[in-house]
Order: C-alpha cells, then sequence, then structure tokens
C-alpha cells in the first residue's frame, strides 16, 4: 500500500518539477532574464533588420506564421491587432499602449505556460487558485511529516521547497486575500517577469548562490554557481570572463561581494527598457502626421515594419538573386 501511494507521489513531484521553468534548478547565465525582444539583431552593420520589429510586436512564434500570409492577409490581421491594442478605444495607438503590447508579446511564453498550469492547479474551476487547491495537486495534501521522510527517495528538498513556494505565494498575492487569482499565479509561476516580485527573486538566488550565508556573493560563490572543475580541468575562457565581469560590472561599487541590490541588477536588469525603445522606434518611423499616436491607417501603411509579408521575402530574395 505504502509503495503504492510513493509511485504515485513520485509522478506528481516529477511533474510539479518540471512545470516549474522559474525554479531551483537555474544556474549562471540561465538567471539573468533575457530582455532581449527578438533572437535577431535590430540594427546591423547593412542597416535596419525589421525581423526585429516583427519579432517585437508579434512574439517569435507568431511572427512565423504571419510569413506565409498574403499582403492582403497580413494587412487583416494587423487590423485586428491594432483594435487589441487600442485599449481605451480613442481610435490611436500611443506609446504606453505599445509599450504594453510589446511587453506582452514578450511575456507570451508565460502566459501559455500559464493557461496550462492554471487548468491543472485550480481544482474546483472558479476564477482562483486557494493554497489549499495547489497543497493537494503540487503535494498531494500530505502532511509535512509525510514529505519530510520522502525527502530522501525523491532527492527532494521538501522543506526549502515548501517554504520557498510560501513566499513565492505572498509575493505574487498582490490584493492579499490568501488565494491567486490567474495574473498572481503568473507572477508565481514566472517571477522573474514581474517586477513586484523582484525582492522575492533576490532571496531565491541569494540562498542558492550565497553558500556561507553572510548576505553577499564573493567572486568564488558567483563562479562556482556556473562552473565547478572536474579533477584538476583548467578554467575554461568564457569563466575566465565571466571573472572579469564580476569586477567590472557586477560589483558595482567594488566592495569585492555583490550585495542584494547588485545581485538584483545582476538577474533582473533595468537599465534599459527594450519594449519601450521599441515602442518609440515604431512610432518614429510610422507616425506621418506627427501627433506621436499612430492610427490604424499609418500602421497598415507600414505593414512592412509591424509584421512584414510574403512580399517582403519575396523583394529579398530578388535582391539576394546573385547568390542562388
Ligand atoms: C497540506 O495539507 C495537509 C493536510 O491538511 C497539511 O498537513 C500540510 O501542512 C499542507 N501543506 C502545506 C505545504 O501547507
Ligand atoms: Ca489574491
Ligand atoms: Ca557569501
Amino acid at each position: 500500500m505504502k509503495k503504492i501511494v510513493h509511485l504515485g507521489l513520485a509522478c506528481i513531484f516529477i511533474g510539479m518539477v518540471a512545470s516549474k521553468p522559474a525554479d531551483n534548478q537555474a544556474h549562471g547565465k540561465d538567471r539573468v532574464k533575457n530582455q532581449k525582444l527578438s533572437h535577431e539583431e535590430h540594427f546591423d552593420g547593412d542597416g535596419h533588420n525589421t525581423d526585429y520589429d516583427h519579432d517585437a510586436f508579434l512574439g517569435e512564434e507568431e511572427a512565423r506564421t504571419f510569413e506565409d500570409l498574403s499582403p492582403e492577409e497580413s494587412k487583416a490581421r494587423l487590423g485586428e491587432i491594432v483594435e487589441k491594442i487600442d485599449e481605451n478605444k480613442d481610435g490611436k495607438v500611443d506609446v504606453d499602449e505599445l509599450q504594453r503590447w510589446v511587453e506582452k508579446q514578450q511575456k507570451s511564453y508565460v502566459f501559455k505556460d500559464v493557461d496550462t498550469q492554471w487548468v491543472g492547479h485550480n481544482v474546483d474551476g472558479d476564477d482562483k487558485i486557494t493554497f489549499d487547491e495547489y497543497n493537494k495537486t503540487s503535494y498531494s495534501g500530505l502532511p509535512e511529516e509525510e514529505l519530510l521522510k520522502l525527502d530522501e527517495a525523491e532527492q527532494i528538498d521538501f522543506k526549502e521547497m515548501i517554504k520557498r513556494d510560501k513566499r513565492r505565494w505572498n509575493g505574487a498575492d498582490q490584493n492579499g486575500d490568501g488565494n491567486l487569482n490567474k495574473d498572481e499565479f503568473s507572477a508565481f509561476l514566472h517571477p522573474e517577469e514581474f517586477d513586484h516580485m523582484r525582492d522575492v527573486v533576490i532571496d531565491e538566488t541569494m540562498e542558492d548562490i550565497d553558500k556561507n550565508k553572510d548576505g553577499t556573493v564573493s567572486l568564488e560563490e558567483y563562479i562556482g554557481d556556473m562552473f565547478i572543475p572536474e579533477n584538476g580541468e583548467e578554467e575554461p575562457d568564457w569563466v575566465k570572463t565571466e571573472r572579469e565581469q564580476f569586477g567590472q560590472y557586477r560589483d558595482k561599487n567594488s566592495d569585492g561581494v555583490m550585495d542584494r541590490k547588485e545581485v538584483g541588477d545582476w538577474i533582473m536588469p533595468r537599465d534599459y527598457d527594450h519594449a519601450l525603445a521599441e515602442a518609440r522606434h515604431l512610432i518614429h518611423e510610422s507616425d506621418k502626421d506627427g501627433d506621436k499616436k499612430l492610427t490604424k491607417q499609418e500602421i497598415i501603411d507600414q505593414y512592412d515594419l509591424f509584421v512584414g509579408s510574403q512580399v517582403t521575402d519575396f523583394g529579398e530574395a530578388l535582391v539576394k538573386h546573385d547568390e542562388f
């Protein structure tokens, strides 16, 4: 009997661990939130690359689907998108609306993940997940003593995990009612994407990296999180580069260690707002009458910039004809 319960648990726990991408397993560079809007470079040697804008405006996945549309189809779909962006329905898209839209596309993987997990954890199907529901779906509703007995078999430190989950839960529960609605649950699953979760993310990172628990990250702790040499192995060049980066960029006040603020600047950098820069760029390129807002027509007139089309690719193919 015990055995069966045990196996059932193993499945649930494996599912749970696998479904929390932002969780404990991150190391080194994986910890750093990637704020780039596209894998494409925006400006290269030859000038402006609209693939970057397409990815930023549509999300990388959706941008690929637009590549197969005719100009008419892509203009029609772009028109529908513009109506969604225009939140206050005044017929114009302003820089704030556009910035929020670009941020949303950047986070679209988050929303997809949240949609899937929401169904799995929201047992009664209402508009919130209670901690009781989360307990049942993630910890089989077992008392903590029972979980701790499983630590060794499952290779999971449940005590630590519950502590983290509760801290994240409280950080995500913005209205403080003890439950998580869908927005709050998004912040719980992907705290690195939400600025109000910054402290929680820093706490988790410090717990992982600050091995001697002195409240700061030393150079050795920083490197130890990304690279552990195996019997006498020499340090690869990228690790040497990281050592230099630590002194040059991470330890900003040059006291030899990273404090919480410096850890925050490293894992959730906010010195440059990519979405805002992109929103300004798109408006600058398309605002014919100079009112700093875009009408649907102004956007559709520039559909090559926003979404691209077969025609763009076809045009590029013609230009590159000699290479084929
Ligand atoms: C889950 O529920 C059980 C049973 O009510 C309780 O003993 C346990 O402490 C709960 N676990 C957490 C993480 O709250
Ligand atoms: Ca709540
Ligand atoms: Ca330390």
